[in-house]
């Protein structure tokens, strides 16, 4: 029975990912099912930042001791992708530097915790005219049903020490995304009838000072960009790919 018992749960290493023993293996349970949870939050009382078509960008202004950390939160519906292939696109470190352009070099991997969860840094162009940043979280991808979700959130457990100069953002995020079958629900056989909601929610705190109005400038500007960057690229990257639903 023990044998058993042990095969029974390699085998389901892959899909469930870290010892339970891990010390973050609480931590990326609970934080998880939080924005799980989350798919189609109300943006009621945001303020709308963008909206163009499928598009939506909303933001609340929230200030932690005397730091903007306003949550953004948007949302977006693309053609010709599925869940899985957009989600895959945001979590595998072997497209990030096609479509993000806020780092300064390659995310460096600190450790694999699992098939499905990386321990990461990243270190992110210098913004004028505050410290460099960067930042030190797990990164999780998980897929249910129809649905595939990546968060990235920092964490001090098995971070290095911050480099003389530079700052620790600290982030929370989510990209949440949902796969639109056809009619009735049958598998699609081109990529036209196939369609992709996303949901991407992000919290991050500056570390150390920066200027408010510069962050909150860079933001509007910012996230719409990355919305429309990244579905742009996970639907053109995909176009003579066979089809992962
Ligand atoms: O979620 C996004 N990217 C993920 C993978 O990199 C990850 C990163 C989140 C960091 C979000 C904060 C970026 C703020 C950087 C400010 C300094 C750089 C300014 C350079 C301007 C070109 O979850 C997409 C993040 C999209 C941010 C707009």
């Amino acid at each position: 029975a023990a044998s058993s018992m042990s095969l029974l749960r390699a085998s389901r290493l892959p899909s469930h990912g870290l010892d339970p023993e891990h010390p973050l293996s609480q931590e990326i349970a609970t934080v998880c099912q939080q924005h799980w949870d989350s798919w189609g939050a109300s943006t009621e009382g945001m303020e709308l930042l963008e909206s163009d078509g499928p598009l939506e960008v909303y933001r609340s202004c929230l200030e932690q001791e005397g730091a903007a950390v306003d949550p953004i939160l948007a949302r977006h519906t693309v053609t010709g992708v599925s869940a899985r292939e957009v989600a895959e696109m945001f979590w595998n470190l072997q497209y990030r530097l096609d479509w993000e352009r806020t780092l300064d070099s390659a995310p460096i991997v600190l450790d694999t915790l699992a098939s499905d969860t990386l321990l990461l840094q990243q270190i992110y162009k210098r913004l004028w005219p505050t410290a460099q940043r960067d930042s030190v979280f797990w990164s999780h991808i998980r897929h249910a049903e129809q649905r595939t979700m990546v968060v990235n959130c920092s964490t001090e457990v098995g971070a290095p020490p911050l480099a003389s100069g530079r700052q620790r953002m600290q982030l929370n995020v989510s990209l949440i995304c949902e796969t639109e079958l056809p009619e009735g629900g049958r598998l699609p056989t081109e990529r036209s009838q196939l369609r992709c909601r996303m949901q991407y929610s992000a919290r991050v705190h500056p570390g150390g000072w920066a200027p408010m109005a510069v962050l909150r400038q860079v933001a509007k500007r910012e996230y719409p960009r990355f919305m429309r960057r990244f579905s742009g690229y996970c639907v053109d990257r995909v176009k003579h790919m066979p089809l992962w639903v």
